[in-house]
């Protein structure tokens, strides 16, 4: 008859690790209504006209802004989301996403 040796466990992990968050960016053109990417970001990232506006205008004068922070799938999706809405529209309007550090 086969014998089983079973070995105790040694080492157990200490912490669970949390999934590392990714930015939306909003990417300033030259072409894409001011009022169409306000919104675009209340839409998508529920925000309200105040912070939509804000973002919209740091984008605007700095060349990117940060919208949020998500788990990876969901700041792709809304990245996507709000890039196809310009397009559909037609305009360049562009979000694009990152790891943060
Ligand atoms: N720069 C655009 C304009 O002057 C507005 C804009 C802001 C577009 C932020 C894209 C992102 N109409």
């Amino acid at each position: 008859m086969p014998s089983t040796v079973t070995v105790p466990r040694t080492s157990t992990r200490l912490k669970t690790e949390r999934p590392k968050l990714h930015k939306v960016i909003l990417i300033n053109d030259d072409f894409t209504p001011r009022e169409f990417v306000v919104t675009v970001l209340k839409a998508e990232f529920r925000m309200s006209e105040d912070q939509a506006h804000r973002v919209m205008i740091t984008a605007h004068r700095r060349g990117v802004c940060v919208v949020a922070v998500f788990t990876k799938d969901v700041a792709e999706t809304k990245a996507t989301r709000a890039t196809d809405a310009g397009k559909a529209a037609g305009y360049p309007l562009m979000f694009t996403t990152e790891p943060e550090e």
